[in-house]
């Protein structure tokens, strides 16, 4: 096992790391900017390293300044969290040119989920369902209209180097296609300097369905359910849950089979999930995640199974202690993202917290590194505390969330709380009638009825 993990990342992830480490009892090293001296990771660690100033591309993206903390320090570990270089292949072989494990997948496998349609190509070969679409680039726009045509409209352009919904583009018929395909490569280009494209056939209303899984690089891999993230604003999820309200088990153990069987044969290492859109009882794979995800609490909140504790062990080459008849799924988990952020403009509002009461009992949780006199730096994510309920069923969990989402009290900073608060009480919602679309369908409607 390892001796001393570094943390190179900040916020509620980096206390998430730290808890799972001490409780392994391996040391922590926590990283800051200078932004971050007051941050609770880094009160909380054993020791910590200033990295650089306020900018991540300075600091928490700054790879010779991380390399030194872990000299300094004498980690043997890091952990990336998510976001930052938590999926930059290049930091996973750097470390291990210099004999410092990655908490993460292999880098072949980061690598080969970050080019969008090697990964679509790899999803297709092991087995896992994905939308129909152009075998491989789109060399131009003749063999656009060719592929278009068999695909059939409305189809979707999108980066190969894209993901979380930059450069994507809708042609709803074959006079819409040229400028969906220079406008998505032109973005892509700017975005990615890439501007390798494919196609999908658009699917019009689709449910955000994921798995998680996790391997041991040796051939054994589960899978831990899904989540439904279907509620989001612009690619940025609010609410996710699990069970999806739209799944039952069995759909759930023949996606989830399909899924763990593929992650085995590919000897994928560690966490990882796997995005579906499900639409008319169908899944089709769009992308995989090769992290820790924001919202993973959700899923060990329903199996029960420490995902960090796991990713950690993974990584020093334990084998899998999890097998696939030993994962349960009880009750149902949601997980709303409490931002620093006005409730309806979502603009951003950085600012001293004047007041921080976090609710509790039981089946609640708060994964949060804010405090009350916390100053919320305006440089990073507005993320101030995720917020998790559990219940034995889905009704019992959206009565705590809503007596939870009561008692929270965040003064002093706009937070989301409040549409949460509205959420709860949504008949849709309550019945889990939504789909990806719904949530900027309910905001607009909200606009209409307050001019
Ligand atoms: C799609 C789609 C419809 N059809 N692909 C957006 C982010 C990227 N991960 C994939 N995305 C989409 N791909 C096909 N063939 C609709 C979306 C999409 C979306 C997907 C998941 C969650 C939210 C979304 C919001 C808008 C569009």
């Amino acid at each position: 096992m390892f001796d001393k993990i570094l943390i190179a990342n900040r916020g509620e992830i980096a206390l998430r790391v730290l808890r799972a480490a001490k409780e392994l009892g391996i040391a922590t090293v926590a990283v800051y900017s200078t932004a971050d001296k007051e941050a609770m990771h880094v009160k909380l660690a054993d020791e910590s390293v200033c990295i650089g100033p306020p900018p991540a591309r300075d600091s928490y993206l700054n790879l010779p300044a991380l390399l030194a903390a872990c000299e300094i320090t004498g980690a043997d570990a890091v952990h990336p969290g998510y976001g930052f270089l938590a999926e930059n292949a290049r930091f996973a072989d750097i470390l291990a040119e210099h004999h410092i494990a990655f908490i993460g997948p292999k880098a072949e496998h980061i690598r080969l989920m970050g080019d969008k349609i090697e990964a679509r190509r790899a999803a297709a070969r092991l087995g896992v369902p994905c939308v129909p679409g152009s075998p491989g680039a789109v060399a131009d726009e003749a063999a656009a209209l060719r592929h278009a045509a068999e695909i059939g409209y409305p189809v979707i352009v999108k980066a190969a180097a894209g993901g979380g919904g930059r450069g994507m583009k809708v042609a709803k018929s074959a006079g819409e296609l040229r400028s969906a395909l220079d406008n998505a490569k032109l973005e892509a280009k700017s975005a990615f300097g890439d501007d390798a494209v494919y196609l999908e056939k658009y699917l019009a209303g689709p449910r955000h369905i994921e798995i998680q899984v996790l391997g041991d690089g040796q051939g054994r891999a589960v899978h831990l359910g899904e989540r439904d993230c279907s509620l989001q604003r612009r690619h940025q999820k609010l609410w996710e849950e699990s069970p999806s309200p739209a799944l039952n088990a069995e759909q759930r153990d023949e996606i989830g089979g399909v899924v763990a069987r593929a992650m085995a044969e590919l000897g994928y290492l560690g966490a990882g999930t796997v995005e579906f859109l499900y639409e008319d009882g169908a899944f089709y794979f769009i992308e995989m995640n090769t992290r820790i995800q924001v919202e993973h609490p959700v899923t060990e909140m329903v199996t029960g199974i420490d995902l960090i504790n796991e990713q950690i062990k993974i990584a020093a080459g334990s084998p899998l202690t999890i097998a696939q008849k030993d994962a349960r799924f009880n009750g149902a988990a949601v997980e709303c993202r409490v931002n620093a952020e006005h409730p309806r403009s979502f603009a951003p509002s950085p600012g001293r917290i004047a007041y921080f009461h976090p609710p509790g009992g039981l089946g609640v949780r708060v994964d949060s590194a804010a405090y009350q006199g916390y100053v919320i730096p305006p440089y990073y994510d507005s993320l101030v505390a995720k917020l998790i309920v559990h219940g034995r069923n889905r009704t019992e969990a959206l009565m705590r969330l809503r007596r939870a989402l009561d008692e929270f009290i965040v003064d002093g900073v706009d937070t989301t709380l409040p549409l949460f608060r509205a959420l709860v009480r949504n008949s849709d919602v309550q019945n889990g009638q939504y789909d990806i679309h719904w949530l900027e369908e309910f905001l607009k409607r909200e606009e209409t009825l307050e001019a």
